[in-house]
Formats: C-alpha cells, structure tokens, sequence
C-alpha cells in the first residue's frame, strides 16, 4: 500500500541511487544518513501518515496535501541546513485508520529512514504508532489526533500541533448547557479513541455544568445505518444530540435524524466540521453545530494566502487539518535549521523549543508536546458554510 507521494526529479535520483547502495556513500559511511542526490543536495525523507482510504480518505488525501504543499514550497525556496543544500522528499502511507496497519506502516517509514513523521490522522492510530517513534528517536507531530492520551505517554518524540480533546470536551459541553441551553442530552460515539474520548469529556463537562445527559448510544466508524439507534433516541425526546466520531458517520446521522423526525440540534467535534459533512448531510445540515480545535481560520493573517496557494495546486476546497499538517512540516524543518543538522538526535530537542507563527496560528510545545494556548472554536451549519459562533482561548503571535 505504500505509496510514494511526491517526488522531485532530484528526490527520485536518490531514490533510485540510494536502493542500489552505492552512490555518495562514504566507504564505511553510515546506510541510515541522508544521501546526496545528483546535484550533491542532501535528500532528507519526511514521513507523512493517514487514511488514504476507506470513509475518511477525504481527510487523509487533505492531510497529504498540507504536507505536499510544504515540501514544494520547501524545495523551491531552498533551504540549508549545516551548511548544505537540502531537498525534502515526502514518504506517505495509508494507514486505513486501522491501529495494527498504523504500527505497520509506522515501522516501515522507521525502516525507510524517515527523520521525523507529520500524522497520524487518527489519535487511534496515533497512539500505538507513537511507540514506534518514540523507540526509533524519531520526532512525530500529528495535525489532528486530539485524544489526551498521545502526549501522555512520556514520549519526547511525540507533539501535536492542535489542542486536545480535554480542551474540544470542555468547551463544547459548556457551549451545550450554557450557550444552546439544552436540557435533554444524548450522547453517541463511534467507540474509536478519538469519538468516544471526546464523548466522554463532553459528558463530563455537561454534568459539571450541571447539564442532563439522558441516554448514551454507540455506533462504528464503518456504519452507515443509524435509524435503531435514532428511533430509541427519539422516544427519550432529547433537545441536542451530540455525535464523538467523523463526518462520514455524522453527516448520514444528521439526515436520519431528519427524515425520523427528530427535532434536536446535532452538535460534533472537529470531525464533523468539514465541507464533506455539509454535502453528505444535505439539507439536513442546516443548523446544525460542531467545533473545532482552533481559531476561525478568517482570525489567521496567513490563512487566506495559504488558501489561495492550496486552491492553486489542488483545485479543491480545504476539509480541515490540511493548514496544521503545513505546519507541522515547517515546524519540524525550522527545527532541523536551528540545530544545524538533520539526525533526529540532534533536532528533536529543538522542536520542542519552536516558537513558529503558522498558518494555523502561533505553536509552541508544553512540557508533554501539547500545542500551548490551544483555542477552540464553535461553528454552525448555515447555508451550505460553517460560521463562527464563538471561540475559546488561543494564543497571542509571537513577537
Ligand atoms: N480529531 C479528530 C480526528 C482525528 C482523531 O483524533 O482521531
């Protein structure tokens, strides 16, 4: 299933040199050091991971983009790093949101020699795929698994460019109680680590706000068919029902509950705030709720240039985490520049020392790899767009 996303010509000259073991190598030399392409520039191998198919292939496509769109601009800047000429090359792999395939593909860009990896897409993913990293030496940054517990594992190598689910749960079971008043709370997750972390800190933050929660439901992240589950929701006769999981669930799950006649509002965490949650819920979004890690991307001084550069390369709409995925490529590269070196050895340390003002805003790491000040921001569903309702928290730029 691998794939070889993007290739420069000077990338796939190492490549091809590089398999046959012999060029640029210094007798003796070190197989795992980057090698030098035809015009000497070194080739440094940059991994990237998400589900390339299956229901949120959408989402992995848009992650892959982020990071191609980096590389690119990386190359064509031209960037040296210790004194020599550096050329990125992507390695991207699919790891179908499946948390063994996850580990797979984690140990073969390991073995590929990568020298850092941006993903995985999924916290469920990214959390058994971590350890991998994490025994290699090799920095990981997601751009969008928000469940806690990735960064709470005592890994050096692990970051996240993205507030967690702690921050998402909190602000939207405060947003339900006080800012949508809702009495009759329903819960459903899809039982992966990302929906049913979310639900659960939503649960928790509804009744510390001294909300109701008056049923809780379970779904897959492979179903399609949620009218059992509606039509034992809809005899509890909640106000708001709040979906943990992925648009490709939660945008069907908005339709049934309007063809059953469900009157409550559906409210969702990032995964659900994306244009494709808006074409696959139809007339059935209107209204509806969700948030998302962040701030209101129009807030963001890089943000309307980023889109413009995306639309230009991809002539498609961003989903959502494509601009932290840049990101996350940029942080580590400004890392590499800082320490003067490639060897994960030498720039891990100074990654967790960025101080970067990206598209998505300003990074900085906290002692555990959690991005600090982590916003969060509070959409709903009108006219086919998601538009800001409000937003909690969030960093000032760096001077
Ligand atoms: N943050 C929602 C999608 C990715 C994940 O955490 O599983």
């Amino acid at each position: 299933m691998k794939k070889i996303a993007q290739l420069s010509l000077f990338a796939a000259a190492a490549l091809a040199l590089a398999a046959c073991g012999k060029q640029n190598q210094p007798a003796g030399g070190d197989a795992s050091a980057p090698q030098a392409d035809a015009n000497g520039d070194l080739v440094v191998k940059i991994g990237q991971v998400s589900p390339m198919t299956g229901p949120i292939a959408h989402f992995g496509k848009d992650n892959e983009r982020g990071a191609i769109l980096a590389i690119d601009e990386l190359n064509a800047e031209g960037v040296e790093i210790g004194g020599k000429k550096v050329k990125f090359q992507l390695m991207s792999e699919d790891d179908q949101s499946d948390p063994k395939i996850g580990t797979q593909v984690a140990q073969r860009l390991v073995d590929a020699k990568v020298v850092a990896v941006v993903g995985h897409l999924n916290s469920g993913t990214t959390i058994p795929a971590s350890k991998i990293y994490a025994d290699a030496g090799i920095p990981q940054i997601s751009p969008s698994a928000t469940n806690p517990a990735y960064t709470q594992q005592g890994f050096k190598t692990a970051f996240r460019v993205i507030g967690n689910d702690v921050q998402q749960g909190k602000a939207l079971g405060e947003f339900a109680v006080d800012g949508l008043k809702a009495k009759r709370i329903a819960i459903i997750d899809d039982r992966t680590a990302y929906g049913q972390g979310l639900a659960d800190e939503f649960e928790k933050s509804v009744k510390a706000k001294g909300g109701q929660v008056i049923k809780r439901e379970f779904t897959t992240n492979t179903a399609t068919d949620f009218n059992a589950i509606l039509t034992s929701l809809k005899a509890a006769n909640p106000d708001l029902v709040f979906y943990g999981g992925m648009d490709a669930q939660g945008g069907p799950m908005a339709k049934q509950m309007k063809r059953l006649g469900l009157k409550a509002k559906l409210l969702g965490g990032d995964g659900i705030q994306t244009p494709e949650f808006m074409k696959l819920a139809g007339d059935a979004a209107e209204g509806q709720y969700a948030s998302s890690p962040g701030m209101p991307k129009e807030k963001l001084p890089g943000f309307a240039d980023f889109n413009r550069r995306f639309q230009a390369k991809f002539n498609d709409e961003i989903q959502l985490y494509a601009p932290y995925e840049y990101d996350a490529v940029r942080v580590l590269v400004e890392a590499m520049k800082r320490a003067g070196s490639t060897d994960p050895k030498a720039f891990l340390p100074e990654v967790g020392k960025t101080d970067y003002n990206g598209v998505t805003g300003r990074i900085q790491f906290d002692e555990k790899g959690d991005i600090k000040n982590g916003a969060v921001t509070v959409y709903q569903a009108k006219g086919g767009k998601w538009e800001v309702i409000s937003t909690v928290g969030g960093p000032a730029a760096a001077q």
